[in-house]
């Protein structure tokens, strides 16, 4: 389906209250309702041009099947939003109180000395500060067989930084498993199901539980890949997805690094052109800080004994997503086999709780999308089965107590997965 690239407006954002005391400087989402909006009567640039008369409703860009776009509409717009007669569902009728029903970011505790930290740090979502204490916690209490690796600096000077395990045969002897999370600074729960993963490989070593995994495979694991804009999704707009580059003579902030990878990106179609667009695509490819570090990190860790398993993991619309993004009939060479390895995840995740997810190409699944890193890591770091996920989720925001469960369900769908990779 041919899809259309919206402005995410600045000025919606801006005209947002913005709160007092403890969320000072934070956009205030209260009275916004999230609503889909079903496209099977309209084509969905039909839905965006019709709903982008609204000056104040954001633009929601992704987590669909193709079936539906989402809008965030204030209340001050929502009878003028109507009046669009859309074939439109509320699945979130506040906003702001979903917001509240995340929880606060609790505060990591430091464990015992050379102890994992406490399972209870996947009740709750956490400050960026406090990833990265966790992840150094794992690793001091599993030294021998990890070490925290940085792959370079953000626009904003940040590191992306991520945590390598290894098994038996000691440090990068063997095939690598890859894992991204959160390079949509909104999509929280990518980065606790990446650690839930983490936890489980490093919880299950010393009882053997895990140890075939690690023994097989070094993996690499980055909870957060866009650290700019999951800082300013917390500190000050939730619902804030791309990076936070500032270019010259542009006013509106922000790339979408997952249309950024050198990667087909003149493709049209596939991302948007627009500086203010959820899915602006950037001035050429890869000229995004964060993509220059990532294409050079996965071929340097590539380069030895090959990457063979790669997900970004991202929310929210339950798919296992193959390649390829940027065209709808290009087929991948090894298309048969990642389909039917993705046939068997999906159906080990639907064994804890009935969850569907959907399983296929990410063009003819969700939406045309160029630039994105599953397909540049199948093209050129040569990576066997480079995926992206999107976990559970009706909505960007999900409340903590979904984490474990999300985790549980991910977590079984790797566990049947890994075998098969040996
Ligand atoms: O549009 C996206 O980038 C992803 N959906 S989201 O709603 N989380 O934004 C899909 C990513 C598919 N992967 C690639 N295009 N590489
Ligand atoms: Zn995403």
């Amino acid at each position: 389906m041919k899809y259309l690239n919206i402005a995410l407006s600045a000025a919606s954002l801006a005209s947002a209250v913005v709160l007092p005391e403890a969320d000072a400087g934070k956009v205030n989402y209260d009275g916004y309702k999230l609503v889909h909006v079903e496209t099977s009567d309209d084509g969905r640039s039909s839905i965006f041009s019709t709903a982008s008369t609204l000056a104040d409703t954001i633009t929601l860009q992704g987590c669909d099947h193709g079936e539906h776009v989402d809008f965030a509409v204030p209340a001050h717009e929502f009878d003028a939003f109507n009046a669009l007669g859309l074939n439109a569902t509320v699945v979130e009728e506040d906003l702001g109180a979903a917001i509240a029903a995340e929880g606060p970011l609790v505060p990591f505790e430091a464990p015992e000395a050379a102890a994992l930290p406490s399972a209870t740090w996947f009740n709750a979502y956490h400050s960026y500060a406090d990833h990265l204490s966790f992840l150094k916690s794992v690793q001091a209490a599993f030294p021998s067989n990890s070490e925290i690796f940085t792959v370079g600096q953000t626009y904003e000077k940040r590191d992306i930084t991520g945590i390598h395990l290894w098994g038996s045969g000691g440090k990068d002897s063997k095939p690598v498993v890859y894992y991204h999370a959160t390079v949509h600074a909104r999509e929280w729960i990518a980065t606790m199901v990446a650690e839930y993963l983490l936890y489980q490989l490093v919880s299950g070593y010393s009882n053997g539980t895990t140890s075939t995994f690690l023994d097989n495979f070094d993996f690499y694991i980055i909870p957060v890949v866009n650290p700019d804009g999951f800082v300013y999704s917390q500190q000050s707009t939730r619902l804030w997805r791309k990076n936070r580059q500032v270019r010259s003579g542009i006013s509106a902030v922000g790339t979408d690094i997952n249309r950024n990878w050198p990667n087909h990106w003149d493709t049209p179609g596939g991302a948007s052109t627009t500086p203010s667009a959820e899915d602006y695509k950037g001035e050429a490819a890869c000229d995004t800080p964060e993509c220059k570090v990532l294409t050079t990190f996965s071929n340097k860790i590539a380069a030895k004994n090959g990457i063979r398993w790669y997900i970004d993991f991202h929310s929210y619309a339950k798919d296992i997503l193959l390649p390829y993004g940027y065209s709808c009939s290009a087929r991948v060479a090894n298309l048969a086999a990642q389909q039917s390895l993705a046939n068997s995840m999906k159906t080990t995740i639907a064994q804890a709780y009935g969850t569907q997810f959907t399983a296929g190409p990410i063009c003819s699944t969700i939406y045309q999308a160029t630039g994105g890193s599953t397909d540049y890591l199948t093209d050129t770091t040569k990576v066997t089965y480079a995926w992206a996920i999107e976990l559970r989720g009706t909505s960007f925001v999900l409340p903590a107590d979904q984490i474990v469960p999300s985790g549980i369900e991910i977590w079984n769908g790797v566990k049947a997965i890994l075998p098969k990779l040996v």
